[in-house]
């Protein structure tokens, strides 16, 4: 698996085995506060396949993902969520990396403010950025290190000041291993389908990007050799994380 990319074309042809590709992963389950949704709200991916092209409208909510799922998750603005990715669909153990070993990047969390969240596709959203871990020089920590240690799970803090409604909520891992190359990084997410209550009235939708549109196949976030020598510090791709008066 050190260059996954090479086994995709074979993969094709072998559709039904390789469907669930072995290091490869999906973020699945969610939860808001302590309360577990399982999978009551996410847009599975048919696969554990990354994208792969950055300009791909893929991008958004992977494959298949612009079309919705009937099941909406409640969160409360100023509360935590907490997104889970696993590599197989059904086994959430926390004995199995979350995603596999040498599939180091950083994680990214997305929220867009949308008019019905079954319904939205991803692709007329702007995208504001709520969270994000990338790479701790310090210890040598990735964002994928961090899911793998917590049983795949990242929880981050659902912005007080925005307006009550709609978001979909889109979670992302890019993993870095193959990415000296141009069209090397591979790109996991799910979006999920959330209502969220706010106290904030009216409350205000941060800025945001489009997605695909954020990131571009050159970016050093994106094509970057993280086993070269003059590797040091890593830039994560795409907007910053959006000011701390939100939260
Ligand atoms: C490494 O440092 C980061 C950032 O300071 C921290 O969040 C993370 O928990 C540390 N990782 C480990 C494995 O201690
Ligand atoms: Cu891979």
């Amino acid at each position: 698996m050190k260059n996954c990319a090479a086994t995709f074309p074979l993969a094709a042809g072998l559709l039904a085995l390789a469907q669930y590709v072995a290091g490869h992963a999906t973020f699945q389950q969610s939860a808001h506060g302590s309360v577990d949704d399982g999978k009551t709200c996410v847009r599975m991916p048919p696969s554990n396949s990354p994208v792969t092209d950055i300009t791909s409208s893929d991008m958004a909510c992977n494959v298949g993902g612009s079309k919705g799922v009937a099941g909406v998750c409640e969160a409360t603005a100023g509360d935590t969520f907490t997104v889970e990715m696993h590599q197989q669909s059904n086994d959430r153990s926390c004995a199995t990396e979350a995603i596999g070993g040498n599939h180091f990047g950083p994680v990214l969390i997305y929220m867009s403010k949308v008019t019905d969240a079954t319904s939205a596709d991803g692709s007329s959203g702007s995208w504001f950025k709520v969270d994000e871990f990338g790479y701790s020089a310090d210890n040598k920590t990735w964002g994928t290190d961090l899911l793998n240690a917590n049983c795949g799970k990242r929880t981050f803090k659902i912005p007080s000041k925005i307006p009550a409604g709609d978001y979909l909520v889109r979670a992302e891992a890019i993993a870095l291993h193959a990415a000296g190359q141009k069209g090397g990084a591979q790109a996991y997410m799910s979006c999920y389908q959330v209502k969220v209550a706010s106290s904030t009235s009216p409350g205000q939708v941060p800025a945001g990007v489009k997605i695909p549109g954020a990131y571009s196949a050159t970016d050093p976030g994106i094509l970057v050799d993280i086993y070269g020598s003059s590797f040091k510090s890593y830039t994560i791709p795409g907007p910053a994380v959006i000011d701390q008066s939100f939260f």
